[in-house]
This record gives structure tokens, sequence and C-alpha cells, in this order.
């Protein structure tokens, strides 16, 4: 079995999707293993995104996670990571495919609403960030 970490992020979670994102993750077959919501402050979102540091957009992806209440869950099933990534779609949602969380609902690159880890080795550094292993259910 494979993990993945995912964020449903402040758009999401004031725009109502929250529903929606779970919604068609569980559809897909993709079990939640962790689920919480917290509300990140500029420096916890700066150590998520620490990867980043160097973009120009590294202090407005920082500002626009840490506006807002998002929840952050960990997703567990056969190849989650890559499934997961194809069900969000591009990171441009502009280039996303048609029926993907991102084409249907993102608004901005950076608004786009849910974000999924890209491979194992950052999968297990986010899960990390912010999850105990007493909080995840195998
Ligand atoms: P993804 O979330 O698709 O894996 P990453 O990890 O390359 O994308 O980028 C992290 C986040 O940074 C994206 N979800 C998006 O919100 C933001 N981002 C990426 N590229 C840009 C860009 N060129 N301009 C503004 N924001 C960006």
């Amino acid at each position: 079995m494979e993990y993945t970490l995912s964020i449903i992020k402040p758009d999401g979670v004031s725009r109502g999707l929250i529903g929606e994102v779970i919604k068609r993750f569980e559809e897909a077959g993709i079990r939640i293993a962790a689920l919480k919501m917290l509300h990140l402050n500029k420096e916890e979102a700066e150590g998520f995104y620490a990867v980043h540091r160097d973009k120009p957009f590294f202090d407005s992806l920082t500002d626009f996670m840490s506006s807002g209440p998002i929840v952050v869950m960990v997703l567990e099933g056969e190849d989650v990571i890559g499934r997961t990534r194809r069900l969000i779609g591009a990171t441009d949602y502009r280039k996303a495919e048609p029926g993907t969380i991102r084409a249907d609902f993102a608004t901005g690159i950076e608004k786009n609403i849910v974000h999924a880890s890209d491979a194992p080795e950052t999968a297990a550094t986010e899960i990390d960030y912010f999850f105990s292993k007493l909080e995840i259910s195998l």
C-alpha cells in the first residue's frame, strides 16, 4: 500500500469544497487514513513549502496558504500518489485535464483548491510535517 499527503487549500475550504474533494477521492477507491483542519501561520506555511524558498512565487504562495483554514489528509491506496495527482490535475488549472478537481474549480495557479505530494520521498516528508504516527489509522 502507498500513502500520500493531500491538502484542501484555503480557497477550497472557504468555497465549501471539502465534501466535494473528499467525495472524489473516496469514489476513486482512495481511503482517508488521517484528516484534520488547521490554520497555518506564515512560518508554518514557509516550512511546508521550503523546497520553493527561492521561487519568485514563494512569498505570495505562503501568504495564501496561511490566509485561512486548510484540511490536511493522509490518503492510502495502490499507486495513490499517481492516482491522486491525476484526480487533481495539472498545477496550472488552464492545462488541467477536463474532469479534474483543478479544471473544475481552480481560479488561479495559486488558488488551485488542492495539493498532493508528487513522489514517495515528498509524501513521506509531507505526512511527517503534519501527522504523528498515532494520528494515522493503518
Ligand atoms: P503542485 O501543487 O501541482 O505539486 P508545485 O509543488 O510545483 O505544484 O507548486 C506548489 C504550489 O505553488 C502550487 N500548488 C501553486 O499553488 C504554487 N505555484 C506553482 N507554480 C507557480 C507559479 N508559477 N506561480 C504562482 N504559484 C505557483
